[in-house]
């Protein structure tokens, strides 16, 4: 085993990072974003970067809990053999599911022995997953949330236009139907015929609602329909699908290859959302990307621009990756948005330097 990649710590941290004012979906409020950061670092002085993140602060102490738990496991190993690290973490949280929790705690070490892995290869990620690509159009996903009114959230959509993207998303989702078609004519208008639109449910409807909802919608040229329906149900995504013409698009919440596969299998969707941290990590994220690919499905990764940007310019089937700028506070260099798309760059590994000084204050 090469010594130098041995895994010598892993460092925890609960860090709470506020928002200038809480966000609103159809499925949960969200005030702050709750993190356990993890560095994960080694004999030969790199330093492994990722984080995992759920909505409430017991929720994240348990999530650290874990993760000092597999920290613990992974201690002495060499940070480069991913997929050995990932199978030993795996079988260890078998017992209590590997669902959950246990793939957020998972995900946080692995994405960041990731890091490692190709810092010690001298490449940036996105280049040891083949280097597709450059540079990534990225879609704001920043705004445009359930309790913004319509006057907010018209000028919201005008500014982010401003700023240079070239495609966002808004929340669906509200009690009254008709207040949300509105909201969506609303901006279509601010935005105009050539920026794309993308409307996120947040699974607040069921497949005959959604059925509804689109053909409502259809006339405003949406781009695609995220999550519409409970994310567990396939055989709905599916029928939804052979019904409307308006893609579909899913699989944020679903967890590890396994459920990707069933969507993809049953034909449930247009594009495929993974998320990193139900993926369990880089490593089950890459096989799932591939994975569709072999289905001819596009894949757009949620949140997690930080790492996720690498995936989407390393391989050939991911497309659109989401703006969520909630870390940014904690980058000593913020990304750059430039006419919609960001340049990756050379950086090693996944080319993220934090700043201490802030995380020193969003640490609790
Ligand atoms: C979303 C996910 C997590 C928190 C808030 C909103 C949303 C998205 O579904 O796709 O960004
Ligand atoms: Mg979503």
């Amino acid at each position: 085993m090469p010594t130098g990649t041995r895994i010598t710590e892993v460092q925890t941290d609960f860090l709470s990072i506020p928002l200038d004012r809480p966000l609103v979906t159809a499925a949960f409020p969200i005030p702050a974003i709750d993190t356990a950061l993890v560095r994960v670092r080694t004999g030969d002085g790199h330093t492994g970067v990722a984080w995992s993140f759920a909505f409430g602060r017991g929720k994240v102490a348990a999530l650290v809990r874990l993760i000092d738990d597999l920290g613990d496991l992974v201690v002495g190993a060499d940070a480069s053999a991913t997929e050995q690290l990932w199978t030993r973490m795996s079988k260890a949280v078998g017992f209590v599911g590997r669902h959950g929790l246990a793939a957020l705690a998972m995900s946080a070490i692995d994405t960041a022995c990731w890091d490692v892995k190709a810092q010690a290869a001298e490449l940036p990620v996105h280049r040891l997953l083949g280097g597709f690509r450059d540079s990534v159009e990225v879609y704001a996903s920043q705004g445009l949330w359930l309790d913004r009114s319509r006057d907010e959230l018209a000028k919201e959509a005008r500014d982010l236009v401003d700023q240079g993207f070239r495609a966002v998303k808004m929340r669906a989702g509200l009690p009254d139907e008709d207040e949300d078609v509105a909201r969506v004519a609303l901006v279509r208008d601010a935005i105009g015929p050539d920026v794309k639109l993308m409307v996120d449910a947040n699974q607040a409807w069921d497949l005959k609602q959604t059925v509804r909802m689109a053909r409502r919608l259809a006339s405003h040229d949406l781009y695609w329909l995220e999550e519409p329906m409970p994310y567990t149900q396939v055989e709905a995504y599916a029928e939804a699908r052979q019904a409307l013409d308006m893609p579909l698009c899913t699989g944020e919440s679903n967890y590890l290859k396994g459920d990707l596969l069933a969507l993809a299998e049953r034909r449930g969707a247009d594009y495929i959302m993974p998320d990193l941290m139900r993926m369990g990590g880089m490593t089950e994220l890459v096989k799932a990307a591939h994975l569709c690919e072999s289905f001819e499905l596009p894949v757009t990764p949620h949140l997690f621009m930080e790492h996720c940007l690498h995936l989407a310019a390393g391989l050939p089937n991911v497309v659109w990756q989401e703006y969520q700028p909630w870390w940014q506070p904690i980058m000593a260099e913020p990304l750059q948005v430039i006419d919609g798309r960001v340049e990756l760059g050379d950086k090693p590994g996944f080319g993220i330097t934090l700043s201490d000084e802030a995380v020193e204050r969003f640490r609790l």
